[in-house]
C-alpha cells in the first residue's frame, strides 16, 4: 500500500482525486491533504478540500494550508474557469472541521521524515510552491520520498494560460523548476495526457448514475467547470486533469511516456513556465522526469467513476 500526501488547489479536478485516493484504501492512505494557492486562492482551496473530505465522510484526515503565493510572482488564478469560489456549480456545505495546526510544507516534511525511506508517495495537483518550501526547509525529503507524481507541464500541446505555459508550472515556475531539479523520481503527467480525458456527457451520466450524494454533487460540479473548456476549445466536454495522478498510481497502465530530461523557463516574458521536453534527449542531459504521454482514456474514466461510486 502506498501512503500518499495530496497537495491541491481544489477546484473540482483535485477534489475528484482526493475522493478517488479515498475511496481506494486497499491501494493508498491519505496521510494529509495539503493546499496553496492556485485556481483559487489558499483560504478557498484549503475550504474547498474540507468540502470534499466532509462530504466523503473522511473528516480525520488532516488538511494543513500553505503558501499563499508563489515564492517569487504575483499569484494567478484562475476564477475565469473555476468560478469565484472554485467551487461553484453545486452548493456544499461550508466546512465543520478546522484546519489543521501547522504550515502545509512543514507538515510534508515532518510526515515524510517520520517515516521510512521510500513510504510516501507525493502527489502534486497544483503549483508546486509547498513542494519547493517544503525542499528549501529538509532537503533530505527528496531522497526519503518514494516518488513524486504530479499533475503539469505539457510538450507538444502547448499551454493552457499562454500558448506556451501549463497553469501549475507557470503559476510558479522557480517551484516547478526546483521540484525537478530534486533528484526525487518523479512522474509528470502533463496536459498531452489530460487533454485527451474529456468529461463527456456519457461519462457525466455514468458517473449521476451511482446516485449518491458523491456523485450527484461532482456531477453538477464537473457540469460547471467544463462549461469553460468547452466554450474555449469546441470540445465535447472539458479535461479532467488532476485525478491522472490517483490513476497513475492504482493502475499505471492506462499509460504511457518515457524517462526525459525536462526544464522549465523561468525567464523569458514569452514562454515563462514553458516546460521543455527534451523527448529526443538532445542535450544528453540525464533523465530527472518520467514523462507520460499517452493515456487509454476510457479505461482512465472507467476506474475514476467506479472508485466515486463506492464513496
Ligand atoms: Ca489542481
Amino acid at each position: 500500500m502506498r501512503q500518499i500526501i495530496i497537495d491541491c488547489d481544489p477546484s473540482p479536478d483535485d477534489a475528484v482525486a482526493i475522493l478517488a485516493a479515498l475511496a481506494s484504501p486497499e491501494e493508498l492512505k491519505v496521510l494529509a491533504v495539503t493546499t496553496v494557492a492556485g485556481n483559487v486562492p489558499v483560504s478557498l482551496t484549503s475550504k474547498n478540500a474540507r468540502k470534499a473530505l466532509e462530504l466523503a465522510r473522511r473528516t480525520e484526515i488532516p488538511v494543513y494550508a500553505g503558501a499563499c503565493a508563489p515564492l517569487l510572482r504575483k499569484l494567478v488564478t484562475a476564477e475565469h474557469v473555476h468560478g469565484r469560489t472554485g467551487f461553484d456549480g453545486y452548493d456544499l456545505p461550508e466546512p465543520k472541521i478546522p484546519l489543521a495546526k501547522g504550515f502545509a510544507a512543514d507538515a510534508i516534511v515532518d510526515l515524510i521524515m517520520q517515516r521510512e525511506p521510500g513510504e510516501v508517495t507525493l502527489c502534486c495537483l497544483a503549483p508546486l510552491t509547498n513542494i519547493a518550501l517544503a525542499l528549501a526547509k529538509e532537503p533530505a525529503i527528496a531522497t526519503r520520498v518514494k516518488e513524486i507524481v504530479l499533475m503539469g507541464g505539457a510538450f507538444s500541446e502547448g499551454g493552457n494560460i499562454t500558448p506556451a505555459a501549463e497553469f501549475n508550472v507557470f503559476v510558479d515556475p522557480e517551484a516547478a523548476a526546483r521540484v525537478l531539479d530534486c533528484g526525487a523520481p518523479i512522474t509528470m503527467i502533463p496536459l498531452d495526457c489530460t487533454h485527451q480525458a474529456l468529461t463527456t456527457k456519457a461519462r457525466l451520466e455514468k458517473l449521476r448514475a451511482f446516485g449518491t450524494p458523491v456523485t450527484e454533487a461532482f456531477y453538477h460540479l464537473l457540469k460547471f467547470n467544463k462549461i469553460f473548456d468547452e466554450q474555449k476549445y469546441g470540445w465535447e466536454g472539458g479535461p479532467l486533469h488532476d485525478a491522472t495522478v490517483i490513476a497513475y498510481l492504482l493502475d499505471p497502465i492506462i499509460f504511457s511516456g518515457r524517462k526525459v530530461h525536462v526544464d522549465v523557463e523561468c525567464s523569458s516574458m514569452l514562454t515563462l513556465g514553458m516546460t521543455v521536453v527534451d523527448w529526443w534527449s538532445v542535450s544528453e542531459k540525464p533523465a530527472n522526469v518520467q514523462f507520460l504521454r499517452e493515456i487509454s482514456t476510457d479505461r482512465y474514466f472507467d476506474l475514476v467513476i467506479e472508485r466515486l461510486g463506492r464513496l
